[in-house]
Formats: structure tokens, sequence, C-alpha cells
């Protein structure tokens, strides 16, 4: 089966329900009966340890990465902390792009630091800044691509070739480009993790996290620490990603679609200092983005030539982009990564990254996009007055 096909289908198999259900039952039970205490190892036993309507969601998470395995978590940070929690231990050492989303970089130096983990940052563009920061006790690399907030791309393939050699676990947060346009198992990654809350979901109303693997002993420590650990989904929300996913194909295409034409617009505008999109052949690694995506995604920053001040008074002036953090919904976005997602991050390490106060972040949605950009005009027009 195709992606869209997979997408709709699989998990959701009339012929596995009692009725026929085209559409997965939500099934709120938290504890199942049993005929006899025969019988207490067998089926479902308790919603934490496993619930259908999750089940049904996994099988489709799976689906969309090519993947053996998937897990749903009650938010992409749930998902992260599990993966952590259940692959590390105490002196253990990661390496990670120096860019990523300011939660997952608040997970890593005050939470887990704290048990004693330890995190290197390296600009993951060149490969070789992360073969130079391998250490005798690194267990994993953890890598966004693209990156949020600042769309910087990191080799998939080549940085899991290096870490194979090393015995080192490459988990890929794929969350920006979303399953539709990029799979990081096929490109020798070992886990690929989603906050579901953007894409998958789509639709900004279910925070939730997944985790997709190939590997039976990776999956069966990750599943053990899902209920051990206990982050896992709702019933309620497993059903909301599902029915976000189904139509993830059609709205990437128009994200995408919609997100080249603001992304060219953007970058001949004459107050506009610098834009962030891979899709864009002025993206120092528009190539890399040809060879491993399928697609160039709807996320893309841009620079004000300007200050914070103009970049206030931008975001403060649009009417149909929500000055609003999160990201994938179908409605247009728009964020300043410095005092919003990005805020945990301390100012000297945010800049040293490349993340500006004046940087503005946009979700682009998929509405008609004559009338985003004629919102964006509105934003320029608050600068120049
Ligand atoms: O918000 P949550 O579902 O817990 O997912 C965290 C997360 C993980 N990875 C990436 C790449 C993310 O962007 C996020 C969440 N990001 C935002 C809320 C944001 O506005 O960037």
């Amino acid at each position: 089966m195709k992606f869209s096909t997979r997408a709709i289908h699989i998990g959701e198999e009339p012929e596995n329900t009692q009725h026929g259900d085209v559409v997965s039952p939500i099934h709120l039970s938290t504890t199942f009966a049993k005929k006899s205490i025969r019988e207490v190892e067998e089926g479902y036993v308790y919603s934490r340890s496993g619930n259908p309507t999750r089940d049904s969601l996994e099988r489709k998470l799976a689906a969309l990465e090519n993947a053996k395995y998937g897990l749903a978590f009650s938010s992409g940070l749930a998902a992260e902390s599990t993966v952590l929690l259940a692959l590390l231990k105490k002196g253990d050492h990661v390496i990670a792009f120096d860019d990523l989303y300011g939660g997952t970089k608040r997970l890593f130096n005050q939470v887990m630091e704290r048990f004693g983990l330890e995190f290197t940052y390296v600009d993951a563009r060149d490969f070789e800044n992360v073969r130079r920061a391998i250490k005798e006790n690194t267990r994993m690399i953890w890598l966004e691509t693209p990156t949020n907030p600042l769309l910087k791309l990191a080799d998939i393939k080549g940085i899991s070739e290096i870490a194979q050699e090393k015995n080192v676990i490459v988990v890929v947060d794929n969350t920006f480009a979303s399953p539709y346009f990029q799979n990081p198992l096929s490109l020798g990654a070992d886990i690929v993790l989603h906050s579901a809350t953007k894409y998958l979901g789509g639709h900004s109303d279910v925070v939730g996290g997944a985790i997709m693997v190939n590997d039976n002993e990776l999956y069966e420590k990750l599943k053990f620490h899902q209920n051990a650990v206990g982050a896992i989904l709702s019933p309620f929300d497993s059903w909301l990603v599902m029915r976000g996913i189904k139509t993830l194909a059609v709205r990437m295409e128009k994200h995408e679609k919609n997100a080249i034409k603001i992304a060219e617009y953007l970058e001949k505008h004459p107050l506009v200092e610098k834009v962030y999109y891979p899709g864009l052949p002025s993206h120092p690694q528009h190539e890399l983005a040809k060879r491993q995506m399928r697609g160039f995604g709807g996320m893309l920053s841009f620079e004000l030539k300007g200050g914070l001040e103009d970049a206030v008074k931008f975001v403060e002036s649009l009417k149909i982009f929500a000055l609003a953090e999160s990201l994938g919904g179908v409605e247009s976005l728009i964020e300043l990564p410095a005092i919003m997602t990005h805020a945990s991050i301390p100012k000297e390490e945010r800049e040293k990254v490349g993340i500006k106060d004046s940087l503005i972040r946009v979700s682009v949605g998929i509405e008609d996009v004559e009338d985003l950009i004629e919102d964006l005009e509105r934003g320029f027009e608050a600068v120049r007055r």
C-alpha cells in the first residue's frame, strides 16, 4: 500500500471490530474482565498497559514510518522522556543537535542532567562535528531535521553510518517534516519520534507523542517503559490523532504549496533580511533536503531587517495568523522563538546557534495563500509605519 492508503486503512480494519466499524471505536474502559484466573495473562488487562484504541493508533503510526512498531504517548516530551529513561543510565553521554525545540533542551538540561546524563550540543549540519564529539560513554545521538526553529538539516544517512560503527543509537525527531515527507528509519536511524500535537493531529486539538522503531529489542524496552513510566495517550486522544492522520497527505501537500509561495514572497521582500526554508534554492542544505526528503514541509522562519520591536509590531498586527506557540495545524500560526518557544534557552546560547531576537517563525496553514500573503503585507505595513 502507498502512503495515503496506509494512513487511512492501517489500524482500522473493520474485520477486526465486533460490528464491522469503519472507524475505530473509542474504548474508554480502564480495565478488562476475565472469565477465569487462567485468562488473566491473556488479551487486554489494564488500559495503561494496553488499550484497543491506542493499539489501533500505534499500528497506524508504525505504518506511517514503514516501521514494525509504533508507540503513543501523552505528549512529544513524554515520548522523549521515555526514550531517555528506557535506554540510558547514569553516566551515559548524548550528542544532540545544537538547534532543538526549547522544551527538548529544557528536558535535557534541567531534568535529565540531574539524573546523571551528559549532553553535548554540536552543529550537526556537518557530520564530522558529530563524529568528533563521540566519546567512550556516548550512547545516543539526538537529531531534529529540519530543526526547530532554524530549519537546519542533518544528514541522517551519514550520521547513522558513523553511529553504527560505534554502536550508538540515533534518534530523529521528525516532527517538522512529518512522515509524509521524510522517513528517518529508512535512512538508517534507530528511533523516530514525533510530537503528534503537530502535523499528525493536524487540527490543534490534541497533545500527543509518537515513537516508531523496527528493532525488536528497542521496542521491548520502550514498550516496557511506556507502561512502567506511564506517560500513555488516552483513548479519546488516540482517536483524535487517528482522525488527523487520515488527511495527513492532503494537508502536507497544501502546507508545502503555501509555504513555498510564502518563502518566495518573503525572500523578495525589501524588509526581510533572511528566510530559512529548505525548499528555497538559497537554503545552504537545499541539495540534502532534496536527497533525504520528499518535500520541504510547511515550516519556515525569517529575520526582519530591524530588531525585536519591529518583530513584535509585525506579529501583533496580523489578523489571520494567530500569535501562538505550536505548529502543524490547519490554521496559520506565527511566533517569536526568542520570547516564546525557545525562551527557556539562555540568550547567549540562543544567539550562538543563530536564534536572533528578531527571528519570526511561521507555521504555514492550509488557508488560501493569497489571504496569508495579504496578512503578512499588513505586518510589513505596521513595521514601515
Ligand atoms: O509539545 P509536545 O507535544 O510535548 O512536543 C514537544 C516537541 C518535540 N519536538 C519538536 C520538534 C517540537 O516542536 C515540540 C513542541 N514544539 C512546540 C510546542 C513549538 O511551538 O515549537
